[in-house]
């Protein structure tokens, strides 16, 4: 176990260091106890977006920058604890996407995987590997890592989607690639809904073998998710921590539809109040239907649809919906899953 504090620095000690500093070297017992802490340390703080706030400026920015030139017009969601790191809980990256009538934005391919959860607008597609799919309002769409991806807007309305993407987790590894696309817009090489008939229906091609981890459906379509949650409501009493809540899973393995970065789905009953749960996962909600309010310790955040907010890991937190609510969410978690790291804790423990 590590002291409680850094051992007495004495004027013959910190000699000592500055000695060895210009060998690239230094003392652990003066950092020990906080590189090895007894619980998470985290700069992440609370905090929620409003998105009647926002929305002016994102548009705002719609008439600064074409999609084109910006590759991807993008404001990030960036934690107050993480000023200019371009995250929004330490291991992942979040921001409002906006596509404006008539607009492409440019092929490319990348190592880091993202998320799409559409937020205001319909129509507009998104092309992965050679397959489009039309988002909604709701749908969480995947772009797996290294796919060639481009998005367009061929509709009369500007298109605002949420981005989640792996960032930081690819840069701790050293693991970020990326390249531009021969073409602005990828040939069309499979017919729309292609992927969602071989493998989105329980079944999967018969001699289909997973080639990559993430879920070969691209598109899961909130009509679905809804429909499933409305039938749990229906079914019986809400879980106490989580109300009604599933995961997104990739059909082939059962596990996450991403690897790192897992993905969610909860119904809260009118009136109902979660219990306190924490657990090491940092996690990004947002409010897709209804209205209500999620404290962590003296932070209270009050939602309306489209709102989104962070809960830092670790951070014990409730939900309270004064309306029956909706929240997607998602995190981490399967990247600490896999190593062995993750952890929750229900109630006042
Ligand atoms: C990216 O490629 C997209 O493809 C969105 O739509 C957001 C944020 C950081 C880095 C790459 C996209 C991104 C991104």
């Amino acid at each position: 176990m590590p002291g409680e504090a850094a051992p007495a620095r004495t004027p013959e000690r910190q000699a000592f260091y500055d000695r060895i500093a210009p060998l690239n070297l230094a003392p652990l017992w003066e950092r020990l106890h906080s590189l090895v802490t007894p619980e998470p340390v985290t700069q992440c703080q609370p905090h929620i977006w409003h998105y009647a706030d926002v929305r002016p400026h994102l548009l705002q920015s719609g008439g600064l920058i074409t999609a084109m030139e910006a590759t991807r017009r993008v404001l990030m969601l960036e934690n107050p604890g993480y000023p200019g790191e371009a995250t929004i809980t330490g291991s992942l990256f979040a921001g409002l996407q906006l596509i404006m009538p008539g607009e492409v934005a440019p092929a490319h391919r990348h190592t880091q995987s993202a998320l799409r959860f559409i937020i205001e607008g319909r129509g507009a597609y998104t092309s992965v590997d050679g397959e489009r799919t039309t988002m909604q309002p709701g749908d969480f769409v995947i772009t797996p890592s290294w796919t060639w991806h481009d998005h367009g807007n061929e509709t009369s309305e500007p298109m605002v989607w949420l981005d989640g993407l792996d960032i930081q987790i690819v840069r701790l590894l050293g693991a970020s690639f990326a390249e531009p696309g021969a073409n602005n817009v990828q040939a069309v090489a499979r017919s729309e809904g292609d992927s969602f008939a071989r493998y989105g229906q329980n079944l999967l091609p018969v001699d289909w073998k997973p080639a990559v981890k993430t879920s070969p459906v691209f598109n899961y379509p909130y009509a679905r998710s809804r429909e499933a949650l409305v039938a749990m409501d229906r079914g019986g009493p809400p879980e106490a921590y989580h109300g009604h809540k599933l995961r997104y899973v990739n059909p082939a393995s059962g596990q996450s539809a991403m690897p790192t970065i897992g993905t969610f789905i909860q119904l809260l009953p009118a009136g109902f109040a979660s219990q306190p749960y924490r657990a090491t996962d940092g996690t990004v909600f947002v409010c897709v239907e209804g209205g209500g309010e999620t404290r962590v310790g003296d932070t209270v955040m009050q939602w309306l649809p489209r709102d989104i907010f962070v809960v830092p890991g670790w951070a014990q937190h409730t939900h309270h919906a004064s309306r029956e609510s909706v929240l997607f969410s998602f995190s981490d978690r399967p990247v600490q899953e896999a190593l062995g790291l993750w952890r929750e804790a229900r109630g006042n423990v």
